[in-house]
């Protein structure tokens, strides 16, 4: 039905049609529950993620290291007493705690972590997973999966039980990252690379990567990038791109997805917490764009500086695809920022948000406090439109947010 929407309405329709599409997350850490103990969920999982470890850490003269010395039942107590009794949970991570737990019907005025932990305790993991799934409205989501994680390859290996729900990336972030470690593990796999990348060597790690593709079913290859990335270093990183990943992602006709920007271990003693961005250089990826036409290339950055000459890399080449307000992107402001200039410079030919989830639960906030964000956005530019006239309908904007919300990420991949 094609009901014309007006200037008043337009921000409840947005918001309305948002808020009842089906998503796919193409870039999390979540693993689906066949993976047992890696399948985060539940309130210790929570309170102890990352960023509110780096956050907590800021209110307290405790070492970091006397922190992780404790078993993660007092580092949860120990964030939630900072965070959400002694403070207000103002930051963008804390918010989405309380984001959860109104979404999931606890009373958030509560102090008592006894009271929180007694609701996740009483979930039946199954039903839980399809109860968050229904709430945050996703279709699916796509994991983040290390060939070289041992305990994650024994469950690929004997135990994986398949879950549409829960798609698989293949990350290659310790092959292209440590080579000097990683060309052992993989060599103890049955591959027979050498630390010199040879010809024989260059076949074993196709060989390699193309087995796991296989094996995992994944829908792209993917890898995290420092701030000095280049493409003309003489690097093992460049080389093992140029002659195993392209190829073998331009034969299996999957995207390479590359999230450039992170400087990781800025400060080793808050371990995941404790990586950092810096603002990278785009050429590598303008290189890589137009030296291999055939290539598909998902891409995000990490800084607020690289944004623009990101939207407007795209504008130049359309094999490469925009993804996601990364990481310290994804936050109101920024995320309004970030997806005003990718309408006004690609329209709709770009995916807006992922959630970077490791734990279950946050898919449920990091999705309604994204979708709140770019649902104004649209709205805004809907009404300027109409502003001259122009008709919008609900089917239009269905439409933009079909392909925004998940369309766009499955006609990419499309081979
Ligand atoms: O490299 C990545 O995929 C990052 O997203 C993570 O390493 C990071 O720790 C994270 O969880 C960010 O949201
Ligand atoms: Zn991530």
């Amino acid at each position: 039905m094609k009901e014309v929407v007006n200037r008043q309405n337009i921000n409840k329709v947005t918001e309305d049609l948002i808020n009842s599409v089906y998503i796919t997350d193409i870039h999390t850490h979540l693993f689906s529950q066949c993976f047992e103990s890696m399948f985060l969920y539940g309130i210790e999982e929570l309170l102890t993620y990352h960023y509110l470890v780096a956050e907590a850490m800021r209110y307290t003269d405790m070492d970091y290291k006397n922190f992780y010395d404790m078993d993660k039942d007092k580092q949860a107590e120990f964030v939630w007493n900072i965070l959400f009794v002694k403070n207000t949970p103002l930051s963008e991570p804390a918010k989405s705690i309380i984001t959860i737990f109104n979404s999931l019907g606890l009373d958030v005025n509560v102090k008592d972590i006894n009271y929180f932990r007694k609701f996740f305790e009483s979930k039946k993991l199954s039903d839980y997973i399809d109860q968050v799934f229904e709430i945050s409205k996703l279709k699916c989501v796509v994991m983040t999966n290390d060939p070289l994680d041992d305990d994650e390859r024994k469950v690929w290996d004997n135990s994986y039980v398949k879950d549409e729900r829960f798609k698989a990336a293949l990350r290659l972030d310790r092959v292209l990252n440590s080579w000097e470690e990683s060309f052992t593990h993989i060599k103890k796999l049955g591959y027979n690379v050498e630390k010199d990348l040879l010809e024989p060597t260059i076949e074993e790690i196709k060989k390699f990567l193309i087995d796991y593709i296989d094996r995992m079913e994944a829908l792209y290859c993917a890898v995290s990038l420092p701030p000095d990335f280049s493409m003309n270093d003489g690097s093992v990183r460049a080389k093992i791109i140029e002659n195993c990943v392209l190829p073998v992602c331009r034969e299996k006709n999957i995207p390479f997805a590359l999230m450039i920007g992170v400087k990781r271990g800025v400060n080793p003693a808050l371990k995941l917490a404790g990586d950092s961005v810096k603002r990278a250089d785009i050429e590598p990826l303008e290189y890589l764009c137009s030296e291999y036409p055939y290539n598909k290339f998902l891409v995000t950055m990490l800084s607020l500086e690289n944004q623009q000459e990101l939207t407007v890399t795209a504008r130049k080449f359309k094999n490469l695809m925009v993804f996601g307000c990364w990481w310290f992107l994804n936050s109101p402001s920024l995320i309004e920022f970030v997806t005003n200039m990718r309408i006004e410079w690609l329209g709709t030919s770009f995916i807006p948000q992922h959630s970077d989830c490791r734990v279950f639960e946050q898919l449920i906030s990091k999705w309604k406090h994204s979708k709140k964000v770019i649902a104004n956005v649209l709205a805004t530019k809907y009404s300027d439109l109409m502003s001259e006239g122009y008709e919008i309908s609900n089917d239009r904007i269905e439409r933009d947010i079909n392909n925004l919300f998940g369309e766009n990420f499955w006609k990419f991949i499309e081979p």
